[in-house]
């Protein structure tokens, strides 16, 4: 039968052959299930096995996540989509689903080039024979990310004039349908007169998001905004991505909103716009 007698976390510490640190790291992150009395943290002596378990299951997990991702790499860098769908197609079938390719293998692989190549270790023709291949992924994986039933309305999303990268935009828009609206996406350099058309056209539009990847002279994005403005487009547009840095930045600009700098902000900006409005 197992033990279930209560101890401090020193006394864990010692039985599990870690520092303290690494138990109370345990028991704050959740992996270390503890009751606090005052000041004194004291765990079950059963648990100590799980957390042992959950640990070495955790960091073989993080270890073959970023196996995964090192072989991406090298397989997007060097222009070969085959053998990089055959990385995210084994992805699939250990139980990732398409976000979490997007969100814990792509986005992640991609920044790393990004990184690469400002540091000189990835070149030009590197970074476009990876994003050629993560076009074409992103191509693959997209009809996976339809749901059915009523859309939720229509979001309209483009890229600031200029800026070619329209990459986040499409990851954006799958999420954007996995979260049950419709993606209107006019991708990367869009003008103003585009996002008018798309917005004044669209069923039930909730909002029109702008990105801006690069850094651009600020009177060119908040002139994006209030030409749509002059134009009619009465819905709320929030700005976002890598250069729009704030939420004071955005509204600055002319922006209802700010969507973050991430997808996963832009989907919960995108949400409380939402809640705000029914
Ligand atoms: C692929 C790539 C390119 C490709 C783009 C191809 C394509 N079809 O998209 C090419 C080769 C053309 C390119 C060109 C350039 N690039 Co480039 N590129 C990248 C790279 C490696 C990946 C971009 C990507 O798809 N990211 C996807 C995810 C990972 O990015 P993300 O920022 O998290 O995107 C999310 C947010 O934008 C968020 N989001 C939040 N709110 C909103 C709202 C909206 C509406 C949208 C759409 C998105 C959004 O959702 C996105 C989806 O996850 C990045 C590195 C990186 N860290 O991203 C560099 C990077 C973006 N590039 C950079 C630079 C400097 C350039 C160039 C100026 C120089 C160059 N590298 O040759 C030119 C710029 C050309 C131009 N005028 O736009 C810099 C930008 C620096 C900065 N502003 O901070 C980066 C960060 C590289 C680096 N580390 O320095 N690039």
């Amino acid at each position: 039968m197992a033990e279930t007698a209560r101890i401090s976390l020193p006394e864990a510490a010692e039985r599990l052959g870690v520092h303290y640190m690494t138990v109370y790291r345990y028991v704050r992150t959740g992996q270390l299930p503890a009751v606090r009395v005052g000041a004194k943290w004291s765990v079950d002596v059963a648990d100590l096995g799980l957390t042992h378990r959950t640990v070495d299951v955790r960091s073989e997990r993080s270890h073959n996540q970023s196996q995964r991702a090192a072989r991406l790499l090298d397989r997007m860098t060097a222009g070969d989509g085959a053998g990089a769908w055959t990385i995210v197609d084994g992805a699939l079938a250990s139980g990732s689903d398409p976000k979490d390719i997007y969100i814990n293998l792509l986005a992640p692989v991609l920044t790393l080039i990004g990184d690469g190549w400002s540091r000189n270790e990835i070149s030009i023709a590197q970074e476009h024979r990876a994003s050629v291949v993560a076009t074409q992924i992103v191509g693959r994986l997209g009809p996976r990310f339809a749901r059915r039933g009523r859309s939720r309305g229509a979001v309209v999303l483009g890229l600031v004039p200029s800026e070619q990268h329209a990459l986040p935009a499409l990851m954006l828009a799958d999420l954007i349908r996995l979260a049950g609206f419709e993606p209107l996406n006019l991708g990367a350099n869009t003008p103003a007169h585009s996002f008018v058309e798309t917005a004044l056209g669209a069923d039930r539009l909730v909002a029109i998001l702008v990105g801006a990847t690069n850094y651009l002279p600020d009177d060119t994005v908040s002139g994006l905004v209030s030409e749509m403005r002059i134009d009619g487009v009465t819905s709320p547009i929030l700005l976002g991505g890598r250069a729009i840095t704030s939420k004071d930045h955005a509204i600055r600009l002319g922006a209802s909103g700010w969507t973050g700098q991430d997808a996963a902000s832009a989907l919960e900006a995108l949400e409380n716009l939402v809640a705000r409005v029914h």
